[in-house]
């Protein structure tokens, strides 16, 4: 099976006519500098999502857990010095696997994206990994679009993984590989659960809730396509989510991360909190 089949394209592969293909340019708020150029409210909006529903949250509801991870600017920019390749620090998809004996030998920290299919894993890896415009993660509106564990490489710091989600048409792929995965892999660090926000949690994301808790893997929610949710609708769901989490999980992070990966929104947070759990950023506050 060719590359083009298994959900990544590496550009820096030779390709037949490559002058055919435009060069996807670096996307504006997917830097950091960039956003830093905005209003201060807009600022605060994209790189704290949470931070643009404040008008709207009930102040008899404790909301302090979803500002937990805070840093600063400083920290944020360098999160993302990590998420940009050079010379000497190289960004690129290493391979796939269906199977635990494929899966790269590797001592670094790894942390992988589950989630059902179609909530929008491989969209997300694809706007952290933006300012690496050689990194091409392929995205689709079919659920079941990924059908292997793409690996990447982020120089010597960190690998991340894209996952085949579960539901949807694929259960198979994801009780025989990513189940297995979770289980066995020793050096992943983080597992980071999406939970689509227009919809909020649904009964397969709390079988895989369930499943965390039981393999005792540290994990995050993700609450993806903010951009798609009138406050009104999010907040009931992340109050479902804080519930959950409070009440049934041990090994949860207790602050879910909202992003937009088409506005960028949370991205840059979650490139920091990235770079923190894999032991490559210390907090400066
Ligand atoms: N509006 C909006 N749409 C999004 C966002 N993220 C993903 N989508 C859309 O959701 C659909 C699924 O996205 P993918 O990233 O392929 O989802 P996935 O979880 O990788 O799906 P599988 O590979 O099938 O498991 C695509 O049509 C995306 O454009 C977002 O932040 N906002
Ligand atoms: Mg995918």
């Amino acid at each position: 099976m060719s590359l083009r089949h298994t959900g990544v394209l590496l550009r820096s592969q030779p390709l037949a006519h490559p002058w055919l293909l435009p060069r996807r340019s670096v996307h504006s708020p997917a830097s950091f500098r960039q956003v830093s150029l905005l209003p201060d409210r807009k600022r605060r909006g994209v790189v704290f999502p949470f931070s643009a529903l404040e008008g709207h949250l009930d102040r008899r509801v404790d909301w302090e857990d979803f500002q937990l991870f805070h840093p600063s600017e400083e920290d944020l920019r360098r999160a993302e010095e990590l998420f940009t390749p050079s010379a000497r620090h190289d960004i690129l998809y290493t391979s796939s696997a269906v199977r635990m004996d494929h899966v790269p030998v590797t001592q670094q920290p790894e942390v992988c994206f589950i989630g059902r299919s179609n909530v929008g894993k491989s969209s997300l890896i694809r706007a952290l990994f933006s300012l690496a415009p050689d990194v091409e993660v392929r995205v689709s509106k079919t659920p079941g679009h990924t059908k292997k564990m793409n690996f990447f490489q982020v120089g010597g710091a960190f690998t991340l993984v894209d996952m085949p989600g579960y539901g949807h048409k694929a259960p198979r792929d994801f009780v025989d590989m990513v189940e297995p995965y979770l289980q066995a892999r020793k050096n992943l660090v983080r597992t980071f659960l999406l939970v689509d926000g227009f919809v909020g949690p649904q009964k397969a994301d709390l079988i895989a809730v369930e499943m965390c808790e039981e393999f005792g893997l540290p994990y995050v929610m993700v609450v993806t396509k903010i951009d798609k949710v009138r406050p009104g609708v999010l907040l009931p769901h992340l109050l479902q989510l804080q519930s959950l989490i409070k009440t049934q999980t041990k090994y949860c992070f207790a602050q879910p991360f909202l992003v937009s990966s088409i506005h960028f929104s949370g991205v840059h947070l979650l490139r920091s909190f990235i770079a923190h759990v894999t032991g490559n950023l210390q907090l400066s506050s």
